[in-house]
């Protein structure tokens, strides 16, 4: 097979809301708050794979050793000739665990929000995969997306499965996570999702996970800030913000925030926001599921659970849907 369609030709729908927009809008909010999608910059994203390093942060290397273990079931279960759809394409070292186990997978379509990523990463994809069809998608896969079958392809010749890794889910507050569920599953063409999610355990241990002993989450944190005065000119000082980050026990989420050390005005496109002393501006939730919460929640959005996998001290599990 050596089909190579749509290489590096990426599908952008049209733009949504921008991150200006956005700062507008969630500075205008009581409590303030800034959408935790636009952490994902150059630099935000390079702090975010520093991030994915640390000894506190347990979820990429759990879920990567999960993938690992369980690729042969994984790949049985996915089918041949399979087309992944992957939400978001993060770090491609987790998507070439599923396709060096797959059986003869047919193509590769990662959705992303930067174009500029996803071309540097299929390059070096379509280097050692000559034989797969790539497909990237420029946009935002929280939006409603239509991803047309690959010509000569349908969903009986080419069965879909989605990957959405990494506990992405769980930034999304529950009804939204449903609703993004539910439309993955529109989008599979009957396929199965591979889902990855951190599970609630000891608050301690979440805790560090998101206050690591470097400071790598609180500079991610603040790239925010310094991501407003690089791209729209506002004059944020980072360091008169606080990284801080508590679990709430009772919904299950650890919640971000950048608090105002001090009463404080800045300037964003043309326009004063003024800050308390204290002021918090949400930036970040990321909720935990129990096996059973999630399997009830992808239950209503449509999905039958199937199987599940998870690491000896049950920190995270990596969930296989299938469309009903
Ligand atoms: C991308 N997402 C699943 C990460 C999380 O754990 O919620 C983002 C993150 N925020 C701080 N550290 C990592």
């Amino acid at each position: 097979m050596d089909v190579q369609l749509a290489r590096l030709e990426p599908i952008s729908p049209p733009e949504g809301e921008s991150f200006a927009d956005c700062l507008l809008r969630g500075l205008h909010q009581t409590p303030k708050q800034i959408a935790c999608k636009y952490f994902y910059d150059e630099a935000g994203s390079r702090l975010f794979d520093a991030i994915c390093e640390l000894p506190e942060y347990y979820q990429t290397r759990t879920e990567v050793a999960l993938l690992r273990r369980h690729a042969g079931e994984i790949a049985a279960l996915m089918g041949r000739d399979v087309e992944i759809l992957e939400f978001g394409a993060g770090s491609l070292r987790k998507v070439r665990i599923l396709l060096d186990a797959a059986q003869n997978p047919y193509a590769y379509t990662p959705l992303d929000i930067s174009g500029d990523y996803l071309q540097e990463v299929m390059r070096a994809l379509a280097a050692d995969y000559p034989a797969l069809v790539l497909r990237p998608v420029v946009g935002d896969f929280t939006g409603p997306l239509e991803i047309p079958d690959l010509p000569g392809r349908n969903a009986k010749t080419c069965r879909r499965a989605g990957f959405f890794p990494g506990s992405t889910i769980g930034n999304f507050k529950p009804d939204a996570a449903m609703a993004l569920l539910r439309q993955m599953r529109a989008s599979l063409n009957g396929g199965g999702l591979l889902i990855g999610v951190d599970l609630v355990k000891d608050p301690v241990r979440l805790h560090a996970a998101y206050n690591d002993a470097a400071g790598v989450t609180a500079l991610f944190n603040k790239n925010l800030l310094a991501r407003a005065n690089r791209e729209l000119g506002a004059d944020f000082d980072p360091d008169a913000f606080a990284h801080y980050a508590p679990y709430n026990a009772a919904a299950h989420r650890i919640e971000m925030y950048l608090v105002s050390l001090k009463r404080q005005s800045v300037r964003l496109c043309g326009r004063q926001f003024d800050f308390a002393a204290g002021e918090p501006v949400h930036t970040e939730d990321s909720h935990k599921y129990t096996i059973e919460s999630f399997r009830e929640m992808a239950c209503r959005a449509g999905f039958n659970p199937r199987a599940v996998w998870m690491d000896e001290d049950r920190l995270f599990a990596v969930h296989w849907l299938e469309s009903r």
